[in-house]
């Protein structure tokens, strides 16, 4: 039996649970809780970084961060194909899943300014930066949304977990202005189910 060290509200290991979900694995693994935010001394062991989410193997190997393990799941069956193995389809796969992820870096760096830093050391300017990230990635893809054939693939989950962090986060407030963007996550939500079983609890 596989294990993954989780958060329950932590957006990449909501990649992971879609990912699983989607390729048929969820029996094959056991979530263990880590408490990132006072440190986790068996995470720290098997990830030098502390971070979730991590999973072990079945052969005891430790396996990080949300994309590797993602490649990792998506090899163990056959369909569907989450990592398109060749071509253009597999850059602009991992470059969505590469834009995904810069967001929710991003938008996660401007919730740690808020969770860790103490009141009168928080810099603006800092988050505004990030929040510009955000800003370009959004009016990017709202430029055109990243439609896809067939089946939604690791790019796509990416993205519409970056979405769902901002709405949990940040307050939705990327909604506004991004109509094609929201209509393409309802999509997403309807094509894959475990997107909504994923949901973060208020
Ligand atoms: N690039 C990593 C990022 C993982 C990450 O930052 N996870 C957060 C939880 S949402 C974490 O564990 N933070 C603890 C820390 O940074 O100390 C991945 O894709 O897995």
């Amino acid at each position: 039996m596989m294990k993954l060290m989780w958060s329950p509200l932590s957006p990449y290991v909501r990649k992971v649970r879609i990912t699983a979900t989607m390729k048929g694995l969820d029996g094959r693994f056991e979530a263990v809780t880590a408490d990132t935010n006072v440190g986790d001394p068996t995470l720290n062991k098997l990830n030098p970084l502390g971070k979730v989410p991590c999973l072990i193997t079945d052969q005891g190997e430790a396996i990080f961060d949300s994309h590797v393990i993602c490649e990792y799941l998506d090899s163990l069956s056959a369909t569907p194909v989450l990592f398109p193995k060749s071509g253009p389809e597999r850059w602009r796969t991992l470059t969505l899943g590469g834009l995904g992820d810069g967001i929710l870096d991003a938008a996660l760096l401007i919730v740690y300014e808020g969770r860790f830093r103490p009141e009168n050391m928080k810099v603006q300017a800092w988050v505004d930066r990030q929040q510009a990230k955000i800003d370009r990635a959004l009016a990017h893809l709202e430029a055109s949304p990243p439609m896809w054939r067939g089946s939604p693939d690791y790019g796509h989950l990416t993205l519409a977990s970056a979405l769902g962090y901002l709405d949990f986060r940040l307050g939705g407030k990327w909604r506004a202005g991004h109509p094609k963007l929201v209509k393409w996550l309802d999509e997403f939500a309807a094509a894959v189910p475990a997107f909504e079983a994923t949901r973060p609890a208020q």
